[in-house]
C-alpha cells in the first residue's frame, strides 16, 4: 500500500514537472547557467556519512543535472567543483575529489559524446593530478568538435587570480605593442579571461544556503540573476532546477514590464 501511493506520488510529481518544463520553454530559457555545488559534506554530516560520500553523491547530482540542462535546451553549464582554496582541505578528501573526474567519465563520457555535450574547463587544471588531467583533457578532445550543450567545468578555479592574470597579460601585449591601451575594451578585456568566448552567465545557482559569490566568476556575474536555495547540492534534483529558471523569467518578465 505505502510503494503503490509513493510511486503514484512519483508519477503525480513528474507529470507535474513535464508541464512546468512545458511553460519553460515558451519563454526564454537562460542561455547559461553557472552553479556554486555548495553542500556535499554537510549533507554528508547529516546522514552521519564520511564527507566522500557527499562528494561521491553531488557528482551524481551532476549527472542528473547535465542532463536536465541539456533537455531544456540550455547551451552553457559551468560547474565550479572544485576552488583553489580547496587544497586546503585533509589530504585523503582531497585525493578522493581528484578521483571524481575519472569516476564521471568512465561512465559517463561515452552518453556526453552521444549527446553531442562539448566538455571544457576553466582554472589552473595544469596543476591537478595528472591522472585527474588525463581524464579531462581526453574527454575535452574527444567532444571537442560537439555543437550542443557546453558543459564546462571549473577546477582549480578563482576568479581574482584569473583576471590578475588577464591583467599581466594584457599588460605585456600592450608592452609588446600589440594592444593600444586605448583600445581596451570590456570585450577585449573578455577576451583575456579563462572563459574567452563563452558568454557570461545569465543564472548563477548557490546551493546549501550561503549567500556569496566566493571569488567566482567576479567579472563574468556582473549583470547575472543570482538564485539561493537552502538544498544541499546532492539534494538538488531537477526540480530545483525547473524553480531557478522559473524564478528568473519572472524576473524578466518583470524587469522587461518597466
Ligand atoms: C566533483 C562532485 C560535485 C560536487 C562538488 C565537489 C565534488 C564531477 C566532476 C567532473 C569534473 C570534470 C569532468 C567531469 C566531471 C567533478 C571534481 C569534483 C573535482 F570532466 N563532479 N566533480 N570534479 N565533485
Amino acid at each position: 500500500m505505502f510503494n503503490k501511493l509513493t510511486f503514484w506520488k512519483k508519477r503525480a510529481v513528474s507529470a507535474d514537472l513535464k508541464e512546468r518544463i512545458n511553460a519553460l520553454k515558451q519563454q526564454s530559457i537562460p542561455e547559461h547557467i553557472a552553479i556554486i555545488m555548495d553542500g556535499n559534506g554537510r549533507w554528508a554530516k547529516k546522514r552521519n556519512l564520511p564527507r566522500i560520500a557527499g562528494h561521491h553523491e553531488g557528482m551524481k547530482t551532476v549527472k542528473r543535472i547535465t542532463k536536465m540542462a541539456d533537455e531544456l535546451g540550455i547551451k552553457a553549464l559551468t560547474l565550479y567543483a572544485f576552488s583553489t582554496e580547496n587544497w586546503k582541505r585533509p589530504k585523503k578528501e582531497v585525493e578522493y575529489i581528484m578521483s571524481l573526474p575519472e569516476q564521471f567519465l568512465s561512465t559517463f563520457l561515452p552518453e556526453l559524446i552521444e549527446k553531442n555535450v562539448k566538455v571544457t574547463s576553466i582554472g589552473y587544471t595544469e596543476q591537478l593530478p595528472a591522472h585527474t588531467l588525463r581524464a579531462l583533457e581526453d574527454a575535452k578532445e574527444k567532444t571537442k568538435d560537439n555543437t550542443g550543450l557546453i558543459l564546462n567545468f571549473a577546477l582549480n578555479y578563482g576568479s581574482r587570480s584569473e583576471i590578475l592574470q588577464a591583467v599581466k597579460n594584457l599588460v605585456q601585449d600592450c608592452k609588446n605593442n600589440q594592444v593600444d591601451a586605448h583600445d581596451i575594451t570590456d570585450e577585449l578585456f573578455s577576451s583575456y579571461l579563462m572563459t574567452e568566448g563563452l558568454a557570461d552567465p545569465d543564472l548563477l545557482i548557490r546551493t546549501s544556503g550561503e549567500l556569496r559569490i566566493s571569488n567566482f566568476m567576479l567579472w563574468q556575474l556582473a549583470y547575472t540573476e543570482l538564485w539561493f536555495t537552502e538544498v544541499f547540492w546532492p539534494d538538488f534534483s531537477e526540480e530545483h532546477l525547473v524553480e531557478a529558471i522559473e524564478v528568473f523569467q519572472n524576473r524578466q518578465r518583470r524587469f522587461g514590464g518597466v
